[in-house]
């Protein structure tokens, strides 16, 4: 039942929750008294669950002052404050995308290698057409000629259109072109990959930084959005990405990969913390589908059991 009520997410996030409530189940059940200790025991839970020191300290801060008012009879009523406290957290980076400001609303996705950038394109790509409107693809990633294919394999299946040079063109030069080829074709959302670079390559950050400019040649106010692809299981590693890739040309926005198969889910909430950058999607698997709008509420719940099954013993002291 959950699982339908949660859209998939739930069961998605199996791993991420199975980490977060193993500790705390294991503390609600052992008879402890909802004292000092226990806060810091929660506390202690959720930094290693990769939330972060402060984003930890100030759900923990929020338990204790809910506490003082509401008494809390059980450990259900604890883990619902806490679900509430994390969707509070989250909710200021919970921005739909909307690619209508602009025609055609051009997206730069960035991002270290593997990560899922190629990917989370191409749902984009089927979720933008499944609304109805036009799109199109730039193979920006000429660092690989297996990239380029890639983007192509996927254009063919979605039937959008691909915009592409030869393995080692310049990039900036396939981004200008797609442009100017979007303008043509009355496209609505123009998508743009990009090589996978370590964020300490030197060389392929500069590329990066020149396929914006070039394009500010066409129009000052491209890219609209820089997407930074990161991936959930890199944990901690994430925000570093973030914080590299901000330097070198700005991050707009994030789209967070491979939520499935972590326990690292966590991560999320550090993220908003930190940088309070718009989260527009996850990803929670390889088909088209598994890709979802990010919503606040909707993750805080899934990241959470609605009950632990247990009476909070130390309710009455
Ligand atoms: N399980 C899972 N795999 C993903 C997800 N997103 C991407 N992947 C996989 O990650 C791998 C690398 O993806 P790719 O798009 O080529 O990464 P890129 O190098 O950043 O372009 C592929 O095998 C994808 O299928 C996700 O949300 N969940
Ligand atoms: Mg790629």
């Amino acid at each position: 039942m959950q699982e339908k009520t949660r859209g998939g997410l739930f069961g998605r996030l199996s791993k991420t929750r199975e980490n977060l409530t193993s500790g705390l189940s294991g503390l609600f059940k052992r008879g402890v008294k909802l004292d000092e200790s226990l806060y810091e025991e929660i506390e202690d839970q959720l930094i290693m669950s990769d939330i972060g020191v402060e984003p930890a300290q100030r759900i923990t801060q929020a338990l204790r002052d809910n506490a003082k008012a509401e008494k809390p009879q059980s450990a259900d009523a604890l883990l619902a404050t806490l679900t509430a406290q994390i969707s509070e957290l989250l909710e200021p980076v919970e921005q739909t995308i909307d690619t209508r400001t602009h025609k055609p609303y051009v997206i730069l996705m960035v991002g270290v290698n593997g990560v899922g950038k190629t990917t989370t394109i191409a749902k984009l790509a089927n979720r933008f057409k499944n609304e109805g409107k036009n799109v199109m693809l730039a193979a920006g990633d000429t660092f690989r000629a297996a990239a380029i294919e890639q983007l192509q394999t996927w254009g063919a299946r979605l039937a959008i259109p691909v915009i592409a040079q030869q393995h080692g063109s310049d990039a900036a030069a396939v981004a200008f072109d797609a442009y100017q080829a979007a303008l043509s074709r009355n496209i609505d959302v123009l998508l743009i990959d990009t090589a996978g670079r370590q964020h300490t390559h030197g060389d392929l950050m500069e590329q990066l930084a020149k396929m914006t400019r070039v394009l500010q040649k066409a129009n000052t106010e491209l890219p609209h959005e820089v997407m930074l692809t990161v991936d959930a299981a890199t944990g901690q590693n994430a925000l570093s990405q973030i914080e590299h890739f901000k330097s070198i040309v700005g991050v707009s926005s994030l789209s967070v990969t491979k939520l499935d198969g972590t326990a690292k889910g966590g991560i999320i909430i550090a993220m908003a913390e930190k940088f309070g950058l718009p989260i527009r999607f996850i990803g929670v698997g390889e088909s088209m589908q598994d890709l979802q709008p990010f919503v606040a509420q909707d993750f805080a719940r899934a990241l959470l059991p609605d009950s632990l099954g247990s009476e909070y013993p130390g309710a009455d002291s």
